[in-house]
């Protein structure tokens, strides 16, 4: 079973002569995980070779795991151990990798992100459905624009021994197909035959329903449910340095009144928050369709003249921002504001945010 394996890699990494890590991206999406747990899997069973341990490492830190609630979802049904699997912050790769222990599976990426970039003389094979930026000199090399690199994980293990091992790896391969071709819809235009073929396969040999399994990833994706108001706030975030001042942009999918209905004490996460990345202010932009699609913008700082300053230059600039409909914390520290402006995205916010701090500074 994977659990077995999994078990075994993460505690027993020093008995192995060669630690073989096969490893997604840094976005770490559903994707990226379930393609590396099913193919060091996959290798670690088909490998003759005692010496060499195969194991899938997933490349964000374990606290981040629970934001990404599609995975929490999916791996509790595959009867994945999360506490088994292996989490970038839980290895020293770096002393691995000196140790001249160490090779590499790419999956879902053909180049290694900047911080990891040393250790491309380490790897072995690249298994991938983004466009090749040729970075390096791999023989055994797959990369085909299929609609998700569980695709080519699935082919890959059925071109060596004929089938997938059991529902649950289906399953996991399943997931991420799924959610990558939104089930297969044209608009999207992610659709591959071969991503065709292999759900075909996955759904009739494993009896998987197809339709069941996207609607409920798809809902597990947007679920706030399981989380606190503070993952809530860094799981879709980005700063920017703006001249000498700090901004965070957390975007969230739960509205205004349902999160101070979970969470009256909101405000206190927003500070926390707020405090440990040093910013100077926060943006907690809302968006949720209930049944109309609306967004809500609470700007947080506890520099009071800066969100005065910030909310008069939005409105200036066409924000149409209003009070709540909803009853919302007095404080100093945060103003609430429903956005009239469905148009200001993040994307959108930023620059008008960006010409604000360069406006101030002159
Ligand atoms: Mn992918």
């Amino acid at each position: 079973m994977l659990n077995s394996f999994l078990f075994n890699s993460k505690f027993n990494l020093n008995n192995k002569k060669i630690i073989h890590v096969v490893m997604g991206n840094e976005a770490s999406d559903l994707d990226s995980m379930a393609s590396s747990i099913v193919y060091a899997n996959f290798l670690g069973k088909t490998a003759n070779n005692d010496d060499e341990l195969f194991i899938p490492l997933i490349n964000i830190p374990a606290a981040d795991f629970k934001l990404r609630t599609e995975a929490v979802y999916l791996f509790t049904e595959a009867k994945i151990e999360v506490s088994n699997l292996l989490f970038i912050d839980e290895i020293n790769i770096e002393e691995i990798f000196k140790s001249g222990r160490l090779k590499i599976t790419l999956i879902d990426h053909n180049k290694l992100s900047g911080g990891q970039e040393y250790l491309s003389g380490c790897i072995e094979e690249i298994l991938d459905h983004h466009k090749d930026e040729n970075a390096y000199p791999v023989k055994n090399k797959t990369i085909e624009p299929v609609g998700s690199c569980a695709t080519l994980v699935a082919e890959k293990i059925r071109d060596r021994v004929g089938a997938l091992e059991n529902r649950e790896e289906a399953l996991l391969l399943a997931g991420p197909i799924l959610l990558d071709t939104v089930n297969f819809s044209k608009e999207a235009g992610r659709t591959t035959e071969k991503d065709i073929k292999v759900i075909d396969y996955i759904t009739t040999a494993f009896k998987i329903d197809r339709n069941k399994v996207f609607d409920r990833l798809q809902f597990e994706k947007f679920n706030t449910a399981p989380l606190s108001s503070y993952d809530i706030l860094r799981k879709d975030y980005k700063e920017w340095v703006m001249g000498t001042k700090k901004t965070g942009f957390s975007s969230a999918l739960i509205s205004m009144e349902n999160w101070l209905k979970k969470d009256p004490q909101l405000l206190e996460a927003a500070d926390k928050y707020y405090t440990k990345n040093s910013l100077d202010i926060l943006f907690i932009m809302i968006a949720y369709t209930e049944p109309e699609f609306t967004r809500e913008l609470i700007l947080f700082s506890k520099d009071a003249v800066l969100l005065e300053s910030v909310y008069a230059y939005l409105q200036d600039n066409g924000g149409e921002l209003a009070p709540p409909k909803i009853k919302v914390p007095v404080d100093r520290r945060a103003g609430f504001y429903l956005q009239g402006n469905i148009g200001w995205s993040r994307k959108k916010l930023q620059p008008v945010i960006q010409e604000y701090f360069a406006n101030i500074s002159k």
